[in-house]
């Protein structure tokens, strides 16, 4: 799935829908879209590392680039087609920026991508490297805006929309699966996403359906479904157009 260009029919993953556009969703909810600091960098650390650093994200400009037209799934159900993004593969970002700084003897087995606006998400390595996999500072060819992760987001087309980190702050190599934050916008969300209903599955992935990590995806889409539109509301109030610079 490097590429969304389709051969034949267009198809969606299981249990979703096309929507319109491109929404601004997610558990920000209300909030508007985080400030982006006059010279964004990011936080890499973690256990798995030897020592942390702040790379300020026009580090970035040194690695080479790559472009992916691809659809987005949200877990809720609806899809958003034909987004092209920019920006470094993640695969490239590894090895230039992680692998070297890895301690030895350690094995990276996940990484948690921490947000401006306090969210975060456990992503398992193998689910990273492969070639869709993405740090965008572009959507269709303009700095990211703040409705859609700005400064830089993660773009893994190929999981569902919650692994696809925006406004990204912090990168942390962990050794061992680390304990989910869940660090949604406000307390209310947050205990939310501790209830059964929501934990996520670890790999996410969009074809096979892995919606939920305890329960069948299937089952759960008429749930999900029921609650987007309020989301989408919310999340839509408070849209702002904050670009990169
Ligand atoms: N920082 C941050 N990233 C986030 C979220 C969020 O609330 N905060 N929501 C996630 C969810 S559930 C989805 S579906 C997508 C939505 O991306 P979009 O707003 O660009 O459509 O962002 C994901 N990344
Ligand atoms: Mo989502």
């Amino acid at each position: 799935m490097a590429n969304a260009t389709r051969i034949g029919s267009r198809t969606l993953p299981p249990g979703q829908r096309k929507v319109e556009g491109f929404p601004r969703f997610g558990t920000h909810l209300h909030k508007p879209p985080p400030a982006v600091p006059d010279n964004p960098t990011l936080e890499i650390g973690g256990p798995a590392l030897t020592a942390a650093t702040t790379m300020p994200l026009t580090d970035l400009d040194a690695l080479p680039r790559t472009q992916i037209t691809a659809d987005f799934h949200c877990v809720a159900g609806w899809s958003a087609t034909d987004l092209s993004w920019e920006g470094v593969s993640f695969a490239t970002f590894y090895r230039e920026v992680l692998e070297p700084r890895v301690a030895t003897g350690a094995s990276v087995t996940h990484l948690v991508f921490r947000a401006l606006d306090g969210y975060d998400c456990v992503v398992c390595i193998e689910d990273l490297l492969g070639e869709d996999v993405l740090l965008a500072d572009l959507l269709d060819g303009r700095p990211l805006t703040g409705s859609h992760g700005a400064p830089l987001r993660l773009v893994s087309p190929g999981q569902y929309g919650f692994v696809n980190v925006k406004h990204l702050c912090a990168i942390e190599a962990h050794k061992q699966a680390p304990d989910e934050n869940f660090g949604a916008a406000s307390g209310l969300v947050r205990l939310a996403f501790r209830l059964p209903l929501f934990r996520r599955h670890p790999h996410a992935r969009v074809w096979q359906e892995e919606r939920h990590r305890y329960l069948s995806g299937r089952a759960l889409r008429p749930v999900y479904r029921a609650l987007t539109p309020s989301i989408r509301k919310l999340s839509a109030r408070r849209a702002g157009r904050r670009p990169l610079r």
